[in-house]
């Protein structure tokens, strides 16, 4: 080898090291091993006990430090078991750079044990840009390729698949580059949508994820404020754009065609900032918006812009956009509109869900971060767990379970130290239930709260919807979360009874390591046949 060269393996982990992808993510296999030979020390695994598992770890921690976090993946069926997750990555809009191993080059032809056919497009089309090198010597130059696309807006994962015999070729060093990473939008069409809200009587703002993926929370407020608009929550929005209790804050879209104009009814301007126009669940029929509203849309991705029914979209960075916006004059001066009307206080009477996310908001320490997957407790939790704080709320965009527990802990590993509190269903947490262990070797303070309804309610609950009044398959007897998470490493209690709620939060939330409360609401305990618990660990 010549000086100027390097294996493959020392090309590409020097690279790592310069775009900063120092963890790995992943679940090893034998078409892996060769690259972690001489694993450097500066490099942390992060073991997920399946693919799914560590692809969501990925997620949440690229989520929570705003950059591309690295996966290795196991081949064909490690890609397949991932997929669910790289799904919600590429909803969730995260930069991943996912690599699997391939069988080696030489016996391809002969179909051998563990290979991958068509491995680079097996992921499509959820990830932004997929390939497998030519030649071994282009494994690097992929890898940096692949970490540049998923950076560029709209941020999402990418694929590399790298045969196992590559990793001791040789390959030119390969240094890193500076890519832009954003894109500002038509400063023409900033302006006119400036004068458009500035001749509004009654603009509003809908803020969805991509608000915070921009870091554009003050921007948002700023021009919230400038403008009196009243300023909802984007349908199923994944992260928190706006403080749920500021006097603007209006509430949650629902994910429904004629509610939603319903909900808008009476504005004349709507400003979606960083948010779909709309994510609908349901079928609807109508109009999207109110009759003789204007709608302007400023996100970051152009199909997201091209796919919307209505209005003008502008494809920027969110937090640029908006700063463009308030560079322009501000509006003649309107009059404050009404603010919400504050939820009624839950008593210490009934175990519900409405209760829990009361008393999680009354003792969750400052800073911490709330994780959720409880779909049929969203609501609950839109009413009694406002977000206040910037980057504090990460659910997925996708609507697919399994990403909550996992995500929890790789945000948790970003934060370094912070409380992150991962609200989970009892039948979304079986998805991934494996990351507890994570969270455990890695003694994570992570606080896991399972709501335990004995069901799959949402399903129950939207049965009605198509007219339905029983389902099969929906009844979740029998799972004792506090023996799968000491099975795991995890400290764990069950709380049945309000009175012993406070002190099993409190005691989670103070702990530095994972723990688990399993809070059996009431009524379906008993449909469930769980055994009651008094909130002390065991
Ligand atoms: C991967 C995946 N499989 C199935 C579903 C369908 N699904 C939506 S909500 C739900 C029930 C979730 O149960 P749980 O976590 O207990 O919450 P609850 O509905 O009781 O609030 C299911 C199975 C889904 N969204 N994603």
């Amino acid at each position: 080898m010549s000086p100027a060269q390097l294996t493959v393996r020392e090309a590409v982990f020097d690279l790592l090291r310069a775009l900063r992808m120092t963890t790995v993510f992943g679940n090893p296999g034998s078409t892996e091993l060769p690259m972690y030979r001489d694993f450097p020390s500066d490099f942390r695994y992060v073991l997920g006990l399946q693919e799914s598992v560590a692809v969501a770890m990925a997620d949440g921690y690229a989520a929570a430090t705003g950059s591309a976090a690295f996966v290795n993946l196991h081949s064909a069926t490690g890609v397949g078991h991932a997929l669910g997750s790289i799904f919600t990555a590429y909803r969730n809009q995260t930069p991943l750079v996912i690599t699997a191993g391939q069988q080696a080059r030489s016996i391809l032809p002969f179909e051998p044990f563990l290979y991958s056919d068509q491995a680079a497009n097996l992921p499509k089309p959820y990830v932004k840009w997929s390939c497998e090198p030519a030649r071994a010597q282009d494994v690097p130059a992929a890898i940096a390729r692949a970490f540049y696309a998923a950076m560029q807006q709209p941020c999402g994962p990418t694929f590399v698949s790298i045969p196992v015999d590559d990793w001791e070729q040789t390959s030119a060093p390969l240094q890193p580059r500076e890519v832009s990473r954003t894109v500002c939008g038509d400063p023409a069409l900033l302006a006119r949508a400036a004068e458009a809200m500035n001749r509004a009587r009654h603009p509003v703002i809908v803020v969805g994820a991509g608000v915070a993926r921009d870091g554009a929370w003050q921007e948002t407020i700023e021009l919230a404020e400038r403008h009196q608009a009243r300023v909802w929550a984007s349908p199923k929005s994944a992260r928190n754009s706006f403080p749920e209790q500021h006097r603007l804050f209006a509430g949650f879209l629902p994910a429904e065609r004629a509610r939603i104009v319903a909900c808008l009814r009476g504005c004349d301007f709507i400003l979606a900032l960083g948010a779909p126009v709309f994510a609908y669940h349901v079928e609807g029929t109508g109009p999207h918006i109110p009759e003789g509203a204007a709608l302007v849309q400023l996100v970051d991705d152009p199909a997201m812009a091209a796919w919307a029914p209505v209005g003008v979209s502008i494809v920027t960075n969110v937090k640029l956009g908006i700063r463009a916006m308030l560079s322009q004059p501000p509006p003649r001066p309107r009059p404050a509109p009404d603010p919400r009307i504050p939820a009624k206080r839950q008593l210490p009477d009934r175990l519900t869900e409405h209760y829990l996310m009361q008393q999680i908001a009354a003792l969750r320490p400052a800073g911490s971060v709330i994780v959720e997957e409880a779909p049929s407790s969203r609501p609950a939790m839109h009413t009694y767990l406002p977000i206040l704080e910037p980057d504090t709320f990460y659910t997925c965009a996708s609507g697919g379970l399994g990403h909550g527990l996992p995500a929890a802990v790789g945000i948790a590993l970003a934060r370094n130290g912070s409380k992150v509190i991962a609200i989970l269903g009892d039948g979304s947490s079986m998805y991934s239930i494996q990351g507890l262990w994570s969270a455990a070797e890695l003694r994570l303070p992570v606080a896991f709260v399972i709501v335990r309804n004995g069901s799959y309610r949402a399903l129950d609950d939207f049965g009605e919807h198509f007219g339905l009044t029983r389902l099969p398959g929906t009844a979740l007897p029998h799972l004792d979360f506090c023996a799968l998470a000491r099975g795991q490493g995890v400290t764990a209690c069950r709380v049945a009874r309000c009175a012993d709620l406070d002190q099993a939060l409190a005691t989670a939330f103070a702990a530095s390591e994972p723990v688990l409360v399993e809070v059996a609401i009431e009524d379906v305990a008993s449909r469930a046949q769980m055994p009651l618990g008094n909130g002390k660990p065991t």
